[in-house]
């Protein structure tokens, strides 16, 4: 069985998804994801000008030999633009396998563990009662666990994750009006004197069973970290999101030794080695890699079951800038992981999308019921494809009132 095609699509419904269709001798196709949010033509150019010409002529059942021929084959290796590349190849190779042996992908992981998967969605308010707006239009769809985001009074502009004021809108990561990216202000003592509040406030509108989550984006440093985590943990959260930037891994230790409230870290992570210090020691509830940028499903299973040994949970990286490919292959990896936890969840549903790529996954009240059709179990539709092209957008950029670079 050989390669004898790979295809690259830039584009999506409001969004850059970079999709990867790999083609074989025997007709049968495998689909990939290698969107890198606000840097899709980078993974893109890595697939064209390096992995797919040496792709063809390859047998794609020998998925573990290619992942290892791209990574250790690379002298300069790893890094967010290769493992998304190699991440969607290994995706496609994957998709391949289990149409082949004509099993939905979460078989040939060991079989499912569960019936659904709990997934969160995104509440974000420019204020407080907007907030609360927005968690109740999730509880009232089913949903059990909600990120809760939301404007600080006197902040210069709007918090990481907060709805614009006057649109309302929530998909507030990118700005698609061109590459230069907006600037955002950012005020740590307003935050951190709001936030706590904020967050008892919804607890308490919403009672004990609601999962709420927080993500402070990497914005606080490791003291201030600690600090907030002990403010909040009357709130019962089930997880704090990136509490610091953890290049600085060492210093979440200070964070555990005040407080347990569970902590979540890794969607900028693309490889075991920026997790497994955290994993090791324990300083983490949650691992939140991607199977896009952490390499595909055969390397972010690997981490997986690291986190399992260390009572580390999953909670995958489901931001709007994953497509729906990576979502189904997390879907699997969901139905199978014996220490999944929960799994963010933005991607499907939406008509547009659900065109382009179809598929039998469903979302139903707050649980996520991946295909039972072989590989993946999502197709692409080619000629709904040629609907949308690329657009530059950028995240915002963040600065303190001093005009001091921060981090987005
Ligand atoms: O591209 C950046 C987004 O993926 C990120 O800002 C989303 O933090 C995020 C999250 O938790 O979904
Ligand atoms: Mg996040």
């Amino acid at each position: 069985m050989k390669i004898t095609d790979a295809r690259i699509f830039v584009g999506g419904p409001g969004k850059n998804y970079v999709t990867l269709k790999i083609v074989t001798d025997q007709g049968i196709y495998g689909l990939g994801d290698a969107t890198l949010n606000n840097r899709e033509t980078l993974p893109a150019a890595y697939l064209r000008d390096y992995l797919v010409p040496n792709l063809i002529g390859m047998d794609p059942r020998r998925s573990e030999d290619i992942w290892q021929f791209f990574y250790r084959g690379a002298y300069f290796r790893g890094g967010p633009i290769a493992m998304a590349a190699i991440g969607a190849v290994d995706m496609a190779l994957w998709d391949i396998k289990g149409k082949l042996a004509g099993l939905p992908l979460y078989d040939l992981f060991g079989g499912k563990s569960r019936d659904g998967a709990l997934v969160y969605a995104h509440a974000t308010g420019a204020d407080l009662q907007a907030l609360m707006d927005s968690v109740a239009r999730y509880v009232a769809q089913g949903y059990k666990a909600v990120r809760v985001q939301c404007g600080i009074p006197g902040m210069p502009t709007a918090g990481y994750g907060v709805a614009d004021k006057e649109t309302g809108d929530g998909d507030f990561i990118t700005d698609f009006s061109g590459i230069r990216p907006k600037v955002e202000i950012w005020d740590t003592d307003r935050y951190m004197r709001y936030m706590p509040d904020a967050l008892m406030a919804v607890r308490e509108r919403f009672g004990p069973e609601l999962k709420i989550l927080h993500d402070v984006h990497h914005r606080l440093t490791p003291r201030e970290a600690a600090s907030f985590a002990k403010s909040v943990e009357p709130v019962g959260l089930y997880w704090l999101e990136d509490p610091t930037p953890a290049e600085d891994q060492g210093a979440l230790r200070l964070l555990r030794q005040h407080s347990t409230v569970p902590v979540a870290i890794g969607e900028v992570f693309n490889s075991i080695w920026q997790c497994n210090r955290l994993i090791e020691e324990e300083l983490i509830d949650f691992i939140r890699v991607a199977v896009t940028y952490a390499g595909g499903i055969t390397h972010a299973k690997r981490i997986v079951d690291l986190a399992g040994l260390h009572n580390v949970r999953t909670g995958f990286h489901g931001a709007p800038s994953h497509s729906p490919v990576s979502m189904a292959a997390q879907a699997h990896l969901n139905a199978w992981a014996p220490n999944f936890g929960i799994q963010e969840y933005l991607v499907l549903g939406t008509p547009a999308c659900d065109a382009l790529f179809p598929s039998a996954h469903r979302m139903e009240g707050g649980l996520f019921h991946v295909s039972d059709a072989p590989g993946l179990g999502i197709d692409f539709d080619e000629r709904e494809a040629e609907r949308y092209s690329y657009s530059p957008g950028s995240h915002p950029v963040v600065r303190l009132e001093d005009g001091t670079m921060w981090n987005y």
